[in-house]
């Protein structure tokens, strides 16, 4: 039987664990040496009430990829989560292929990575490694800060001459690649909700930017993210299994 693919096994971890939720592990510590043991502690606290794990360069900088993130990565599986790298892949193919390969090798499950390079010389040995090794590619489409609309929201005009935006011509490049996900900010609900009906049932939405950025988890659920990237709102409260619950309360489950 074929291996299940990101999509399906992020699915999985989300109804196991009846939650929506990718945690963005953005562990900021007074002294450096305590980064991994916070991180693999603030995981122990919460493994259960999440889907996913999202590692930024909060730790991919400071941390050693084989050893200590490798750590990060084991822990997320031993507990059955999904471990995305967000370092936003944005360079030329040869330099995107050489990244992305030491991210798969050391385990991780998806990466996320900029459409703006294009395909051809760009994203293309990513995007056929990641489906040759059943692993994710996540395109950003929308980001959640308020000067995306500064690149994602603009006008172009694009092949045959036609108007569009932005991000409706990366939402086109992320059904072409065929892609398992795409990021779109919880705070713009108007084109969060035009993106997801029409990616809905093709590509997993993923949503950054409720709590610290403004963002209401149950109106983004609402406009159809299917999950939603949290960080500093649970990274930065006493109680973080209080506010994961709090979110899983309001967004319900997949169907
Ligand atoms: O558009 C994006 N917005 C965003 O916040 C794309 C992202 N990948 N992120 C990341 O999601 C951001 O870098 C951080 O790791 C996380 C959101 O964290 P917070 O605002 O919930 O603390």
């Amino acid at each position: 039987m074929k291996e299940k693919g990101f999509a399906d096994r992020i699915k999985l971890s989300s109804k196991s664990h009846s939650s929506r939720i990718v945690l963005a592990l953005d562990i900021i510590a007074q002294k450096r040496y305590q980064l991994l043991d916070q991180a693999l502690s603030m995981l122990n606290t919460v493994s259960q009430y999440i889907a996913a794990v999202k590692i930024n360069y909060h730790l991919l900088l400071p941390l050693s990829l084989f050893t200590d993130i490798k750590k990060i990565i084991n822990l997320s599986h031993d507990h059955g989560l999904q471990t995305i790298a967000d370092l936003k892949l944005n360079d030329i193919a040869s330099t995107n292929l050489i990244a992305s390969n030491y991210l798969w090798d050391v385990g991780f499950d998806a990466i996320i990575a900029n459409p703006l390079v294009g395909y051809e010389e760009g994203l293309e040995p990513v995007v056929k490694k990641a489906h040759e090794m059943n692993r994710g590619l996540i395109l950003l489409a929308y980001m959640s800060h308020k000067s995306a609309r500064e690149g994602y929201g603009l006008t172009i005009l694009s092949e045959g001459l036609r108007q569009e935006k932005v991000y409706e011509f990366f939402i086109r490049r992320a059904m072409e690649w065929r892609v398992d996900g795409v990021i779109v900010g919880a705070n713009d609900l108007d084109i969060l909700s035009s993106i997801a009906s029409k990616v809905k049932g093709l590509i997993l939405v993923f949503s950054p930017g409720v709590g610290a950025q403004g963002g209401d988890p149950s109106k983004a659920i609402m406009a159809g993210a299917d999950f939603l990237i949290v960080g500093r709102s649970i990274l930065d409260s006493k109680d973080p299994l209080s506010i994961i619950n709090g979110i899983n309360r309001v967004t319900g489950l997949m169907e």
